[in-house]
């Protein structure tokens, strides 16, 4: 029988999909390198690896074309200073953009070129964020308590380039300063023409 169309329901108070594919959880130790204070991520491996984001994926065939959809989820939290974030990506086909679409939760999401041009949006309950072709793009969930969740919508061959920023890292760094987050230059980012 050929594929039919489909819905799914993402409802409050969770916003977590009735229908998902594969369900992602990263944890602090999923996450050496990325944050700024190492010493301080180790630390908290060590008491109590816990959940630093999920990722519920309605998954679709990697072809252009195609739309992969999905929820992520970024807990509160931070490593030293520096706030709960997703790792961040490229696109594996620069030219593919996402939509993120906000559900719940406050944070920003931070975006580069690798020609070094950046962006930061703040997000919250019904804001829509289009992520251009080209913008590498992590999310960072600024709220003390509550999670950050957003629907995300993207082409089914973008695929992901996380080699990047393991290496180079984010030009700018989200970091709490008097209870409220502040953008600072990263000092582990490595400039493109220095890669
Ligand atoms: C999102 C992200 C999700 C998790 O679905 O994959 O938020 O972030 P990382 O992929 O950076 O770990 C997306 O942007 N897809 O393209
Ligand atoms: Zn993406």
């Amino acid at each position: 029988m050929s594929e039919r169309p489909f819905t799914y329901d993402i409802k409050p108070p969770d916003f977590l999909p009735s229908r998902s594919d594969n369900h992602l959880v990263r944890r602090l130790s999923d996450m050496k390198g990325h944050f700024a204070d190492a010493g301080a991520l180790e630390m908290m491996v060590t008491e109590a690896d816990k959940d630093v984001y999920e990722v519920y994926e309605i998954s679709r065939p990697a072809v252009a074309g195609e739309l992969r959809q999905g929820i992520s989820v970024v807990h509160p939290g931070r490593v030293g200073d520096e706030y709960f974030m997703t790792k961040g990506h490229y696109h594996l086909v620069m030219d593919d953009a996402e939509i993120y679409y906000c559900l719940k939760g406050r944070g920003l999401m931070v975006m580069q070129t690798p020609e070094g041009e950046w962006a930061v949006e703040p997000l919250q309950p019904h804001r829509v964020l289009y992520v251009l072709p080209r913008w590498g793009h992590r999310l960072v969930n600024t709220d003390a308590h509550e999670d950050l969740v957003a629907f995300v919508a993207y082409a089914g061959d973008a695929g992901h380039d996380y080699d990047t920023i393991e290496r180079c890292g984010f030009r700018k760094i989200v970091v709490e300063r008097g209870g409220l987050p502040e953008i600072v230059d990263n000092p582990r980012w490595i400039a493109a023409k220095e890669r």
